[in-house]
């Protein structure tokens, strides 16, 4: 059987840019790395075993409620779309749309390249209908979409909660490039993870099987790997805890020990405790998300939620609508 035809589209985002942004990230006060670089090959896969544990609650309640509203979204975006996957990753959340929804065209983009074209091969030859094309991209980017997809109207599809990456003016930011992205009659459908007891969110971040710490710690693991650090990874441990002021879940990499770290003949020092804050992922009530989505001039159309109250699911629209007025969703 030949390969399923994917086409491919490449953006910036070079290596240059991850060993800027660790010296500047570890150079800095508190000292700090993003978030997006923990999705190298090992990440990608260490996220999808995450996925599964029992106390991420996330994916498993997400997948449930885009289940129950698929037949919804079709009906609000109408078939023959251009479906846009942020982030796509195992790109295993839009297998519970593309029937339903029927798009012409499928695009993932996706920070990890690799990881992207092998998920976007499989959709390709499990929907033969489907054109799909792959954009390794980094999001925190002006997005575009390629020519051969420029018709049609768009719908961004952003699950997973991965906007609670994003500092909320960030998101902010985010939001406003993607109704820019799918206008003028587009819409974006966004998973987004609820405030919930921080006992929840504690368990989901400190799983029992030590899942979260590894895929954590990989960060360190890549400084080793991709730019020859020297660095003890014993010497750090994983940390995560829910900041109730920022409403956010924040993991960190600790230092057990005063230590010295060495990357390209620059020292960090470290010192017992000192941490490097690797991830915050924020957390919002269905109404603070829909506020921070009108400013960036997307109208709340529809809300899913399950019946836990774990996770919301939103569907916002690029233009005012009928079914966007006041009071509806
Ligand atoms: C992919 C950002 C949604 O914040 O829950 C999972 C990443 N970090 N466990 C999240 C993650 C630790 C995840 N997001």
């Amino acid at each position: 059987m030949s390969t399923p035809a994917v086409r491919i589209h490449d953006r910036h985002s070079s290596p240059a840019t991850f060993v800027e942004e660790v010296l500047q990230g570890l150079a800095a006060c508190p000292k700090r790395i993003a978030p997006k670089y923990f999705y190298d090959e090992r990440g990608s896969r260490l996220f999808d075993a995450i996925c599964e544990l029992p106390e991420y609650y996330l994916t498993r309640t997400e997948m449930a409620i885009l289940e129950s509203c698929a037949a919804e979204v079709a009906r609000l975006a109408g078939s023959g779309s251009t479906l846009i996957e942020l982030g796509s990753g195992a790109s295993r959340k839009i297998r519970l749309l593309l029937e339903t929804l029927r798009p012409r065209h499928y695009l993932g983009v996706d920070i990890s390249r690799e990881f992207l074209i092998e998920s976007a091969r499989r959709l390709a030859a499990d929907y033969p209908w489907l054109e799909v094309h792959a954009a390794c991209a980094d999001f925190s980017q002006e997005l575009e979409v390629p020519d051969a997809t420029a018709n049609g109207r768009r719908l961004a599809f952003f699950p997973g909660s991965t906007i609670g990456n994003f500092e909320p003016h960030e998101a902010l930011t985010f939001l406003q490039r993607v109704r820019r992205l799918v206008q003028p009659d587009g819409a974006l459908l966004i998973g987004v993870d609820l405030k919930k007891d921080p006992k929840i969110l504690h368990a989901a971040y400190n799983d029992r099987q030590g899942i979260t710490a590894a895929f954590n710690l990989n960060l360190f693991e890549r400084l080793r790997r991709e730019l020859g650090a020297e660095l003890d990874p014993d010497g750090f441990r994983h940390r995560a805890f829910y900041n109730t002021l920022h409403g956010r879940i924040e993991m960190h990499l600790l230092s057990r020990r005063a230590q010295e770290v060495r990357i390209l003949s620059r020292r960090f020092g470290f010192e017992a405790g000192e941490s490097v804050h690797t991830e915050s992922s924020y957390k919002y009530t269905v109404e603070e998300f829909r506020a921070l989505a009108r400013r960036a001039g997307l109208w709340p159309v529809r809300v899913w939620r399950d019946t836990e109250q774990l996770f919301s699911v939103h569907y916002l629209s690029a233009a005012r609508t009928a079914a966007a007025a006041p009071g509806s969703g």
